[in-house]
């Protein structure tokens, strides 16, 4: 799909004649409730706080106001999570909210799925299909035959809150498409998922996290600050990011081996004492069991799996364990990567919990109190549903809030253990973050009704059965939300509207609203936001005004160390070097490496991996005008001794192929990426034909091949091979 749009165009749309023209044009399908903040009586210039909602990381923004148009955003100083930041994407937020093909009414499909025929209709019709379809599908598959997903926005709790009353378990989240292998490890072995302290760290290794484009705030710039002042930073990645570039060093290890690394490091740390012996013996059980499995697992050995030399490996061993507690192994975010991410990622853990750095300046930190109060209710009880999630059985060690989007998938394909035929989307887009596209479409066909909630006509809205235009972060207003900022302590926002919400959209909170009226459980959304958040504020009486005044609200912050002598939440109240857990489940208590597996087929000799761009968000970002003159072309990175070989020369369209599907995109010939690994940008190759301004290039989960991690579910996108051509060649 093309198009470009020029800086220029893109100022004329958002500017000043377009401005008048769009405020006009909005005003007249603004909702009623919207009507009264029209920009025709809106003041000339006005600064109102937000948050942006262009990443997950949320962070502070002041937007400036003329006369009912957002002109420009800009960082919330007050905000001291993201230390005065507003990255290009989140200065680019404006795009998202005057792109001139979000989505404006509710659209009900009349052509056939995916052909993008649609009838508007109004909210009262769309409302009424919707709460129809739900009972229909609730009285003929049980209530467990509807699956409810939703994206990271702080609205989300409420779709969670409305499938809790309607009575179905089957929830996903997008967080089995990103982190939960991670959180596992860390469950599993401090009981508790950190948060590093990197702003007083003096050593720091990144292993798979490319922190300096795929942004984290407030850790992206307090590596750039740290390492200013001397702090080390080691990255290991098959690819020379822009956070290799930056480091003290890198190392292009062979991917899927970074448990070697870390079990080699525990062998130095172990075999020449530089644990911490005092902390190790009090608050970690297991170090008698570790000793005996890393005891041959020595940097030699390391070296053949990883191809960082041993030297490297016993050297940075003992630089960590020198400027411990100070130091760590970060626990990393995106853990989507391998089938045994979860056991790669207890191998950060164990490292992390030898060097004694748990609750101290510099190491990781438990999660700091934020004040929060859940609003509670009590769900109905429905006692002809199945037993349990449709994929429960799947893995043994599922988190039940977020479950496995990918496991689901299969459920729902298959029609077993029972089936699922209802969806509820709302902020995720499956079809194009999910792996294996192929499937997700096999999964919608499977489905009776499918309805989206979605700001734009996204690639999963585009094969929906009716799609519900939602307002943006900027038009609406959103319950308290708290945001952790390592050692610095929780901070609270909530979002009031800056503009008046355009189009119909209708935030989802009304809807659910709506719809549980209509069904029959209204007790379960009796309130508005406003009572919502003083409910959630009780504990701070003086928040509300302090969040009217600064944007954000930071409550008491323990010192650290405040958790010294206290138990960690596992079963041994220990830190976990072995799980007995796992090893009554029969998994493997200690983190056992497997060599990864070579390709199947020698003509796919490349393997795939993923990884992000500071100008490209996901999949959400991809019609967004300013962002894609920054990346405007997906690329396949290729190695040029590779290229060579293949006689592939720099900007030759290369042919991708993998068991799931095919690619066509232009090749960048760059030494900057392992031989044997290939890498393109995700987020590309819309089917939506409503995201015209949409990106060029081919689209990576339809490249991917399905998999899963053993142990928790969370998908594997980082085990496929490709085989690579010239476009054209035999
Ligand atoms: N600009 C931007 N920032 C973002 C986001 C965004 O979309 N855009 N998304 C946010 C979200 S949701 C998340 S989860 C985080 C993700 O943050 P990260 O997890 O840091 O980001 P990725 O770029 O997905 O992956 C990190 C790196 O892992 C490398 N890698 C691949 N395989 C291996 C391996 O086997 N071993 C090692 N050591 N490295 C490997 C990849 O080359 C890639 O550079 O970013 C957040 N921040
Ligand atoms: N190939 C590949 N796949 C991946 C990853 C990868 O790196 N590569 N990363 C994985 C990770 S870490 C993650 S977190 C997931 C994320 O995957 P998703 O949860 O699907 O995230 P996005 O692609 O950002 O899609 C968010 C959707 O929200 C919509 N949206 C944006 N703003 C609003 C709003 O205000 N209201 C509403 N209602 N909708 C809005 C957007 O239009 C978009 O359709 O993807 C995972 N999948
Ligand atoms: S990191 Fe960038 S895109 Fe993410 S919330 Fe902050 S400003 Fe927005
Ligand atoms: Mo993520």
């Amino acid at each position: 799909m093309t198009s470009h749009i020029s800086r220029r165009d893109f100022l004329r749309l958002a500017g000043a004649a377009a401005g008048a023209a769009a405020a006009t044009a909005a005003n007249a399908a603004l909702a009623p409730q919207a009507r009264a903040a029209a920009p025709a009586q809106a003041p000339q210039w006005e600064s109102k706080f937000g948050v942006c909602d262009m990443c997950f990381n949320r962070c502070g923004l002041i937007a400036r106001v003329e006369k009912g148009v957002i002109r420009k955003l800009d960082p919330n100083p007050k905000f001291t999570k993201s230390r005065g930041m507003l990255c290009a994407r989140g200065n680019a937020g404006v795009d998202q909210v005057y792109d001139p093909e979000r989505l404006k009414t509710p659209l009900l499909r009349t052509g056939k799925r995916g052909e993008g025929r649609w009838k508007e209709v109004g909210w009262d019709e769309a409302l009424e299909i919707c709460a129809g379809r739900m009972k229909d599908i609730a009285a003929k598959y049980t209530r467990c035959g509807m699956l409810f997903s939703a994206g990271a926005d702080t609205q989300s709790q409420f779709v969670n809150r409305f499938a809790e009353a309607f009575g179905s378990y089957n929830v996903t989240s997008h967080e089995s498409l990103c982190l939960l292998s991670g959180n596992r490890a860390f469950v599993d072995t401090f009981g508790e998922v950190p948060l590093p302290d990197v702003k007083n760290s003096k050593y720091v290794i990144l292993a798979g996290a490319n922190r300096l484009e795929a942004l984290v705030t407030p850790d992206s710039m307090d590596l750039v600050s740290i390492m200013k002042d001397g702090a080390k930073v080691v990255v290991l990645d098959p690819r020379y990011t822009k956070s290799a570039a930056l480091a003290s060093e890198w190392h292009a290890i062979h991917p899927g081996t970074d448990l070697a690394f870390m079990l080699a490091l525990a062998h130095v740390i172990i075999a020449e004492k530089l644990y911490d012996a005092k902390f190790v013996a009090e608050r970690t059980s297991g170090l008698d069991k570790l000793s005996a499995h890393v005891a041959d697992k020595t940097p030699q050995w390391a070296e053949g799996e990883t191809g960082i030399p041993a030297a490297d490996i016993a050297r940075i061993a003992r630089e960590l364990a020198a400027a411990a507690p100070a130091a760590m192994v970060y626990p990393g975010r995106r853990s989507s990567d391998y089938e045994n991410s979860t056991q790669i990622r207890r191998g950060f853990a164990i490292v992390n919990a030898l060097l004694g750095n748990w609750d101290r300046p510099g190491g990781l930190v438990p999660p700091r109190p934020a004040g929060v109060k859940k609003v509670p209710f009590e769900p109905p009880f429905y006692d002809d549903n199945p037993p349990g999630r449709v994929d429960a059985k799947g893995v043994p060690l599922l988190f039940d809030d977020e479950g496995s989007f990918v496991l689901t998938r299969d459920a729902v394909i298959k029609g077993a253990p029972y089936p699922v035929k209802g969806w509820f989307v709302y902020k995720t887009n499956p079809m194009a973050t999910a792996p294996e596209r192929r499937k997700t479409r096999e999964m919608i066909e499977a489905l009776d009704f499918l309805v989206v909630a979605d700001i734009a006509m996204s690639d999963t809205a585009w094969m929906a059965d009716l799609v519900l235009p939602m307002p943006s972060a900027l038009e609406r207003q959103d319950p308290v939300q708290a945001l952790q900022a390592g050692a610095e302590g929780a901070c609270l926002v909530w979002r009031d509207p800056v503009i008046a919400p355009l189009h119909q959209s209708r935030p989802v909170f009304e809807v659910l609203k709506a719809l549980s009226g209509k069904l029959g459980f209204p007790e379960a959304f009796d309130f508005d936001i406003a009572t919502y958040r003083e409910k959630q504020l009780a504990a701070f009486p003086e928040a509300a005004e302090i969040l009217k005044r600064d944007g954000v609200f930071y409550p008491p912050n323990p010192p650290l160390g405040t958790t010294d002598g206290q138990p960690f939440k596992t079963p041994s109240q220990k830190i976990e070097l072995y799980s007995n857990r796992y090893a009554d489940m029969g998994l493997d208590p200690l983190p056992v490496y497997q060599t990864p597996k070579p390709s199947p087929d020698a003509g796919r000799r490349f393997r795939l991996v993923a990884g992000r761009s500071a100008c490209v968000t996901q999949a959400s970002s991809t019609n967004n005008a300013l962002l894609s003159e920054f990346e405007p072309e997906n690329t396949l990175w290729l190695n040029e001794d590779s290229a060579k070989e293949l006689g592939v020369r720099q900007g030759d369209l290369v042919q991708v192929e993998s068991p799931a599907g095919r690619g066509e995109l232009k090749a960048l010939v760059t030494p900057k990426i392992r031989k044997d690994t290939v890498y393109m940008l995700s987020g590309f190759g819309t089917i939506s034909g409503q995201l015209k301004r949409s990106r060029v290039g081919a689209s990576i989960v339809e490249l991917m091949e399905s998999r899963h991690d053993a142990i928790c579910g969370n998908s594997a996108i980082h085990e496929t091979f490709v085989s690579v051509k010239k476009k054209g060649a035999a």
